[in-house]
């Protein structure tokens, strides 16, 4: 059994992380099937759905794969390369891809949940860095990525004092966008995905690498980057009979929601 498990539904492609009784942690093995993934994905597909089997989504680093190899210092150096390559092209590679969190979202696996676009999460849903409780550090990105959602001075806190947050204290601190049932998390996942993949191309392909960049540039380079992007989504071609939809009063209606 593939320990990530890819099944195509239509214009979506479902990853599961696929190794429940290791609680889904992640060995060399699986970070190369995620970055050959995304490195090439299939033109067909339009939005990736990124779920777990088992009760947790990702127990993070492979702990027993890293005791055995007894990686040396620049080999481990390299392996987070490697998480830093696959993660990458997940969060830049123009395909929006949405979590669907339950259980431990923990070390490397709250890395990997950073790297996608959309987080819903079931109410079992928790998050920790046991790194520090475990000696280690982070490896796959959390400094860059995680600390950039819930604050550098808050990551340091989160490892230092050994803290782990809940569902409710994830949504408020950005590590989850939407909380569902017990169960929800997947079929939500799959209903964002399914509307995000009618968005066109180049939309997505702005807002999913635009705004991530933008925020690493400066105001002035920003500006510059937004209107450039901005320029080549707004003169797509395909995006008038859209326009004529909305004047002809056929567009969706936008609503108040409470989310
Ligand atoms: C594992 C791993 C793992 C579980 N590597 N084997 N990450 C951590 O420090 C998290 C470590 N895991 C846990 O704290 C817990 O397993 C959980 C809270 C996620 C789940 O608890 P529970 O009670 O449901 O499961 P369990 O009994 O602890 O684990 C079940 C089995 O999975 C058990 O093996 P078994 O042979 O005794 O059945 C565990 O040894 C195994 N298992 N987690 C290997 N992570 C690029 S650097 C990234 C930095 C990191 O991610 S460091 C890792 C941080």
């Amino acid at each position: 059994m593939a320990e990530i498990e890819i099944e195509t539904r239509g214009r979506i492609a479902l990853l599961t992380l696929n190794r429940p009784g290791r609680r889904n942690a992640l060995g060399d093995a699986a970070i190369a099937a995620i970055d050959r993934f995304f490195d090439r994905p299939d033109p067909a597909i339009r939005a990736v759905v990124l779920r777990a089997a088992g009760g947790h989504f990702c127990a993070g680093l492979d702990l027993q794969e890293q005791y055995e190899r007894n990686r040396g210092p620049v080999e481990f150096m390299r392996m987070c390369q490697n998480w830093h390559r696959a993660f990458d092209r997940m969060q830049f590679g123009a395909i929006p891809v949405i979590a669907a969190l339950k259980g431990a979202v923990v070390g490397g696996g709250l890395e990997i949940a950073a790297a996608t676009h959309v987080r819903v999460a079931e109410p079992s849903t928790f998050f920790a860095l046991p790194e520090g409780q475990r000696g280690v550090f982070t490896g796959g990105g959390a400094t860059v990525r995680v600390a950039r959602i819930i604050t550098a001075a808050r990551m340091i806190d989160m490892m230092i004092a050994a803290r782990s947050y809940d569902v409710k204290r994830g949504f408020d601190l950005g590590l989850v966008h939407e909380i569902v049932g017990e169960g929800e998390a997947e079929a939500r996942a799959i209903a964002i995905a399914e509307a995000a993949a009618e968005h066109y191309d180049v939309t997505n392909f702005a807002i999913l690498t635009g705004i991530a960049r933008i925020s690493d540039m400066s105001t002035t380079d920003g500006l510059f980057a937004e209107s450039l992007l901005a320029g080549m989504v707004m003169t797509n071609p395909d995006l008038r009979p859209s326009l004529e939809k909305f004047f002809a009063g056929k567009a969706p209606r936008l609503e108040p929601k409470a989310e």
